[in-house]
C-alpha cells in the first residue's frame, strides 16, 4: 500500500462477541491466527443459520482531522472530509495531502452540529455537485439544519471551491437546542434525494406534521416535493415526508432490493435498526425501548403494535453514526452486510440481513468512538474517529489481514 509514512498496523479484530455489550477496551482484540475457524459470533434470533466464516482484518491510522463529522469518495479516490466547526477537507490517500475546500457557508457550530454530512450527486462525473449538510443560526439564537448542493470547481494549483452554493432544504422550525440535527443525505437509485431530520432533542415534533422535525424525507435533487410522497395532501412541510416519530438519525443506507434502512439512537436505551417505508410512523416519543434520560418511563413498542417497531433494537446502546451496506470485493464475505460505527460503544458493527428481518452479527471493538463508515473505491472500509483532542479524529482504513 501507499501510505507507509502513516502506516501504523494497530491490531486485528476478530469476530468479537455480539453480547459484549457497549464496553469499550483500550486496545483492539489480539489477532487470531488466520486460519482459525471463526468462533463467537452471536445470533440475536432464533434457528438462524451458522454463519459463514469472518473477515480477520487490519486497522491503519490514516490521517487526522479535526472533530470530523462525513466523509465520501470522489471517483477518483479522493475523500472529502467534513470538520464540524466548518471546513471541507479535500484528501488524497495516494500523496497523502490534503486541500481545504472555500466556499463552504458559515455554519453554526454547536454540540452536536456544525458542518454535517458531505454526498455527491449520482451524477457527479457529469455535474460535479456536491450536497453538505449543516447547522443554520436563525433569529434570536435559533438553529436547525440545512441542505445544500454546490459545483466542486478545482483549478490548477490545486486549490478547490465550492461553487453556485444553493440552500435547497431546511429543518422547520428552528429550535434553540444544540442536539439531534441528524441531517444525513443520501440517494437512492432513483436519483430521488433523502434526508433525515431529527427531532431537535424536543420529543413531541417527531409526532407533528406541521414541521419536518423527527422525519425522514424525500425530495427530488433540486429540493423540490416529487410526487408520490405519502403526505402530500397535508401541504406544507408535510409533503416532504416520507415517515415520520423518529428521534435522532446519523445513519441511512440503501441495499441492494432498494430498500431504505436506517439507524436511530435511542434515548437512555432502545438504539434502532428501521425498516422505513413510505407513510410509516416509527413511534416516537410515544414509544421506545428505552426511557427518557430522567428515566420518566417511556412505553415499549410492543404497547402500540399500529407504530412501527425497529427490526434490532439495542439496549445498552451502541450509539450508531455512519452507516454502509457493503458491496465490495476486498471482504467478499461480507459482501450485503450493513456496517455500523458505535460512538459510546466504541466499536464497528456488522449487520446481517434476511429478507425482512437484520441481526447483529458481529461486532468488532475498536477501542475509539466511531462516527463515520465509508467503503473505498477498492473495497477497503473506511472509518473516521470521533473526536477533536489530542490523538483522536483518525481516519482509518480497514482491510484484510492477508493484504
Ligand atoms: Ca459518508
Ligand atoms: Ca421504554
Amino acid at each position: 500500500m501507499n501510505l507507509a509514512r502513516h502506516s501504523l498496523v494497530l491490531g486485528i479484530a476478530l469476530g468479537l462477541l455480539a453480547a459484549c455489550g457497549g464496553e469499550s477496551h483500550p486496545t483492539p482484540a489480539p489477532a487470531p491466527s488466520t486460519d482459525a475457524p471463526a468462533t463467537g459470533i452471536a445470533t440475536t434470533g432464533e434457528g438462524q443459520a451458522a454463519d459463514a466464516p469472518t473477515h480477520a482484518f487490519t486497522t491503519t491510522e490514516v490521517a487526522r482531522f479535526d472533530a470530523p463529522w462525513a466523509m465520501t469518495f470522489l471517483p477518483d479516490g479522493r475523500l472529502l472530509v467534513t470538520e464540524m466547526a466548518g471546513t471541507l477537507k479535500l484528501y488524497d490517500p495516494a500523496t497523502d495531502t490534503t486541500a481545504t475546500v472555500a466556499g463552504v457557508p458559515e455554519v453554526m457550530h454547536v454540540a452536536q452540529g456544525g458542518l454535517g454530512d458531505v454526498v455527491l450527486h449520482p451524477d457527479f462525473d457529469g455535474n460535479r455537485l456536491v450536497y453538505i449538510s449543516f447547522v443554520e443560526a436563525g433569529d434570536g439564537g435559533l438553529m436547525g439544519a440545512a441542505v445544500a448542493r454546490a459545483r466542486l470547481v478545482e483549478d490548477q494549483a490545486g486549490g478547490a471551491a465550492l461553487e453556485d452554493l444553493e440552500v435547497i432544504w431546511r429543518q422547520v422550525p428552528k429550535k434553540s437546542g444544540d442536539g439531534h440535527f441528524g441531517y444525513r443525505i443520501a440517494f437512492d437509485d432513483d436519483g430521488m434525494l433523502w434526508i433525515s431530520s431529527s427531532e431537535r432533542k424536543a420529543f413531541d415534533p417527531a409526532q407533528d406534521m406541521t414541521g419536518n422535525l423527527g422525519k425522514i424525507v424525500r425530495l427530488n435533487e433540486d429540493g423540490s416535493v416529487p410526487d408520490g410522497n405519502p403526505f402530500a395532501d397535508q401541504g406544507g412541510v408535510a409533503a416532504q415526508v416520507w415517515s415520520l416519530g423518529h428521534r435522532n438519525i446519523l445513519g441511512m443506507a440503501f441495499d441492494a432490493k432498494g430498500r431504505l434502512w436506517a439507524h436511530e439512537m435511542g434515548p437512555k436505551g432502545g438504539d434502532e435498526l428501521n425498516l422505513i417505508e413510505k407513510g410509516e410512523n416509527y413511534g416516537y416519543p410515544v414509544v421506545s425501548n428505552g426511557n427518557h434520560y430522567d428515566d420518566t418511563p417511556i412505553p415499549d413498542h410492543d404497547t402500540r403494535p399500529e407504530l412501527r417497531a425497529p427490526i434490532i433494537t439495542w439496549t445498552p446502546v451502541i450509539s450508531p453514526a455512519g452507516f454502509i451496506i457493503y458491496d465490495g470485493d476486498l471482504f467478499p464475505r461480507w459482501r450485503g452486510s450493513g456496517f455500523i460505527g458505535g460512538l459510546s460503544s466504541m466499536s464497528l458493527v456488522r449487520v446481517q440481513f434476511q429478507d425482512a428481518g437484520a441481526r447483529e452479527a458481529e461486532r468488532f471493538d475498536m477501542g475509539r468512538r466511531i462516527r463515520e463508515v465509508e467503503q473505498g473505491p477498492d473495497g477497503a472500509i473506511w472509518l473516521l474517529e470521533d473526536g477533536t483532542r489530542e490523538g483522536k479524529g483518525w481516519l482509518l482504513r480497514l482491510e484484510p489481514e492477508s493484504a
